[in-house]
């Protein structure tokens, strides 16, 4: 039997980096644990059971809603509200934010921003998707109920972030300020094992991810930062490897252990960027920059950005440092006209 450290072990044995949490935030990071393996079984089983597809309603992004998007958005919240640690929740899935009553005039101290299942357009051709989660303290007063505040705070005081991937084998990754470190599901023994400990993205690359479908109105800086990467250097290792799935948390772990990087610019339909600040650029960026990597917006760092509202949109870079920091060269080198 190889030598097993499980999530939950690991939990515990780093309670110890968060003396003043004594433990909720282990709790906390269990009850994700737990909706981890529930919505993995059926993402597993999607196509047998007929829950894949669309769910018919759409949610406040005007996207048809995946039945295991709501599947996967009802066990993730029921998951958390069962815990006292936490006072409510924000999801790509729900229009507002979600007060946990139970919690209310309890010593809930956390909330949660979620993509319950990014890249969920994915489900029914049977390529990976991810679930993102963002842990946050709250700033309102405990016992009482949650405030709009509490969810649009700076990235830079997230307390822990993470994603699961439902890939060729199911992993849960994630950072509480103290490096990044990886778990592979084993289904036989229903255990999530490290094995990825203390994840570094290598400081450059050769991977680029992006949707070429939308070049015509990518940004100048971003048609030259593509050419760059096409350009024939064999001493550079250019042209650079074009890979692109469709779902963000398998780009982002794939280019976060072997180096490279996301783009998601603004584009004709999304002139903001399409990806959501809050549950999806912010945990990934947090994740990356424990990792070593640098997450932007083509202008500055993500986790510096004010939010103000629950679903507003960014622009996307993140990776490798030194690609990050080429394509910001390049966007600084050829702005677009205003
Ligand atoms: P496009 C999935 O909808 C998602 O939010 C990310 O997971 C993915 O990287 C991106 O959008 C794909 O968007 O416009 O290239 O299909």
């Amino acid at each position: 039997m190889y030598n097993i450290r499980t999530l939950g072990e690991f939990i515990i044995e780093k309670q110890q980096d968060y003396p003043h949490a004594s433990g909720e935030l282990s709790s906390l990071l269990s009850s994700i644990r737990l909706a981890a393996k529930i919505v993995n079984k059926a993402v597993n089983k999607a196509g047998l059971v007929n829950i894949a597809g669309a769910f018919g309603s759409e949610n406040i992004q005007g996207e048809q809603q995946q039945k295991l998007d709501v599947y996967a958005n009802e066990k993730f919240k029921s998951a958390m509200a069962a815990r006292d640690q936490v006072c409510g929740v924000a999801s790509e899935e729900e229009n507002d934010v979600v007060d946990f009553e139970k919690a209310l005039g309890r010593n809930a101290k956390y909330v949660i921003l979620m993509d319950p299942l990014d890249g969920s357009s994915n489900i029914d051709v049977n390529v990976s998707v991810g679930t993102i989660f963002s842990i946050y303290h709250r700033i309102s007063p405990i016992g009482k109920p949650t405030t709009i505040e509490d969810f649009l705070q700076l990235g830079n005081k997230q307390i822990a972030a993470g994603y699961i991937i439902y890939g060729s084998s199911t992993m849960l990754v994630y950072t509480t300020g103290n490096g990044v470190h990886g778990f592979t599901y084993d289904p036989s023994i229903g255990v999530f094992c490290l094995s990825h400990e203390s994840i570094i993205i290598p400081q450059n690359g050769n991977i680029y991810s992006i949707n070429e479908g939308n070049y015509i109105k990518f940004p100048l800086g971003v048609k030259k930062y593509l050419k760059y990467c096409q350009k024939y250097v064999p001493d550079e290792n250019r042209p650079y490897i074009s890979r692109y799935i469709g779902s963000l948390v398998s780009d982002f772990h794939r280019n976060m252990l072997k180096g490279g990087i996301y783009l998601y610019p603004s584009t004709a339909v999304y002139p903001n960027g399409k990806l959501r600040l809050l549950y999806e650029c912010n945990p990934m960026s947090f994740i990356i920059e424990q990792a070593g990597g640098t997450a932007s917006d083509g202008r500055q760092r993500i986790l510096d950005i004010q939010p103000t509202e629950l679903h507003q949109r960014v622009p996307f870079f993140v990776g490798s440092p030194n690609m990050v920091d080429k394509v910001e060269t390049f966007l600084k080198q050829f702005p677009d006209q205003e």
